[in-house]
């Protein structure tokens, strides 16, 4: 194994480490003492014990972001608020090891991959520090009787309530902190119960970089119980999540108490389109990582796969060759390139669509199976896994896995295609894949979703909105829409006569 002494370190069996949440700009417990473990996926074993945060704990959050928002953070300029963001950026900078070990540890990811997430968080820091500076109004012409002035500005929206998920927990902790940062906003984050250890890290960041008491909240805690509450809180002014689809509706169906604001980035059955003149030494790889990295625990992985009947077969034997050659292990071996899925919970829902695709009648091309064996047996390993003849009414098509899980569908013609793939409920993300520039713009027109990628996959920015359509859910996140999520638009008239 690769490690380093570093992460032999902060391998070694630790005694209880008991964290504390960050409200207030202090560290507490929650108000019960009751806290929930933390478990290393690869492992079994607990990384660390955060506190459970309930609706008491969430009322105290949501009370010292409504004080910081109101107080002294509404006073300070576009200009302080920009240096606080930069400096953060930095502090990213000089602590990623530490940042991206814990996620490795605490959900999965590989280390080499969590260490190359530096550049795009880090990133996403900076460009919000520019935004800070780029958030004027307008003065508009009106034509009412009279010398009447009328004037926009954008005013941060309040209280915001972050619920993320486990599946990149810094960049969601960031992509959520930093707008808010940008425009005004004050946060009570609510990580998921199954990573909260970098967020905890990262509230350390945010204490070390000067934000002051109250701006960044972050409540440990089950969704169940901190994410309703925070969800249904009168208090909060807007809600920013990313997770499941059906924790989104009770997330819109919560927000009516109050009219919050609602921001959704939910989940997906995304499509990839090869078609037959597809650069196939150039797809393969890039429909497999499209489909496994993270072990397809990522909201837009590529996990329906539509190939032109005419080199499919070709196609699918290359891919499960690519499949069954990648390197699954432990996510702090840095060869490793699939680590184990993030709890004994997500496991179980993979096996069971691995068990449901071989039941209804689908063939298993690579892997369809756990890992148990040796290295594997205390985790929760999956091998990355390609189906072949299948159709495309089996759950295995229909139903997000998050898993590394794709399904192979042969297709006659591009409208077909389009049809097919545009057949779900889901419209997070699409990839095409071909060298005729006339296919790849039409098919991208036609692909209902919120981002599509031709020939290449996955890639984000923090300048390129991203977001779903139908429902993977509503808002965008990066670019200039992102700010747009996390400020309102205040008009004022004035009478010059
Ligand atoms: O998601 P949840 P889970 C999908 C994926 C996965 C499935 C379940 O298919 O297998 O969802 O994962 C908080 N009110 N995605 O259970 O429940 C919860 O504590 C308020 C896709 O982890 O959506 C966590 O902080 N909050 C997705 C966050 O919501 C609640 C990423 C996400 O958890 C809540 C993750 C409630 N009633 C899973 N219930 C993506 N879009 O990337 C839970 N939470």
């Amino acid at each position: 194994m690769t490690t380093t002494t570093e992460i032999e370190y902060a391998l070694t069996p630790s005694e209880s480490r008991v964290r504390k949440m960050y409200i207030g700009g202090a560290w507490v417990d929650a108000v019960s003492g009751e806290t929930i473990d933390s478990v290393n996926p690869a492992t079994g074993e607990v990384l660390a014990s955060v506190p459970r945060g309930r609706a008491e704990d969430v009322d105290r959050a949501v009370i010292a972001a409504r004080r910081a928002f109101e107080g002294p953070w509404s006073r300070f300029k576009p200009v302080q608020r920009q240096q606080l963001l930069l400096d953060l950026a930095d502090l990213f900078d000089k602590h990623w090891d530490e940042l991206s070990l814990t996620d490795t540890l605490d959900m999965g990811k590989p280390l080499a991959r969590t260490r190359a997430d530096k550049a795009r968080v880090t990133g996403m820091l900076r460009y919000y520090a520019g935004m800070a500076m780029n958030l004027d109004g307008r003065t508009i012409k009106n034509s009412q009787p009279g010398d009447l002035l009328s004037y926009t500005s954008r005013e941060p929206v309040g209280v915001v309530g972050a619920i993320i998920p486990w599946n990149a927990p810094i960049a969601a902790s960031i992509w959520k902190i930093g707008p808010a940062l940008a425009t005004g906003c004050t946060v009570v984050l609510k990580p998921s119960e199954e990573a909260p250890l970098s967020p905890l890290l990262i509230a350390e960041l945010m204490d070390r970089a000067g934000v002051p008491e109250g701006v960044v909240n972050v409540v440990t805690g089950n969704g169940v119980e901190a994410g309703a509450a925070l969800a249904e809180h009168l208090g909060v002014d807007k809600i920013a999540f990313t997770g499941s689809t059906q924790t989104g509706q009770s997330i819109v169906r919560a927000s009516a108490g109050n009219i919050k604001r609602v921001s959704l980035e939910l989940g997906g059955k995304s499509p990839l389109i090869v078609c037959a003149d597809a650069d196939l030494d150039a797809t393969v790889p890039t429909v497999a990582m499209a489909a496994f990295a993270n072990s397809g625990q990522i909201c837009i992985a590529g996990s329906r796969l539509l190939v032109d009947r005419s080199i499919h077969d070709e196609f699918v034997e290359r891919l499960s060759i690519f499949a069954s050659e990648l390197r699954v292990g432990l996510g702090v071996d840095l060869d490793t390139e699939i680590g184990p899925l993030v709890s004994k919970r997500q496991l179980d829902k993979v096996v069971g669509y691995l068990e449901a695709g071989v039941e209804q009648g689908a063939t298993v091309r690579a892997g369809g199976n756990r890992l148990e064996s040796g290295a594997f047996a205390a985790g929760n390993f999956v091998a990355p896994t390609v189906f072949g003849d299948a159709d495309d009414s089996m759950s295995i098509v229909q139903e997000e896995i998050f898993g590394p899980v794709v399904v192979a569908l042969p297709f006659d013609t591009l409208d077909e295609a389009v049809e097919r793939a545009n057949a779900t409920p889901y419209g997070l993300a699409g990839g095409i894949f071909t060298q005729n520039v006339g296919t790849a713009h039409r098919l991208a027109a036609r692909v209902r979703a919120g981002s599509v990628w031709v020939n290449t996959y996955h890639l984000l920015d923090p300048a390129v909105p991203f977001g779903g359509f139908k429902m993977s859910g509503y808002g965008r996140e990066g670019g200039a829409e992102h700010m747009d999520e996390y400020l309102a638009t205040k008009t004022v008239w004035v009478n010059l006569d």
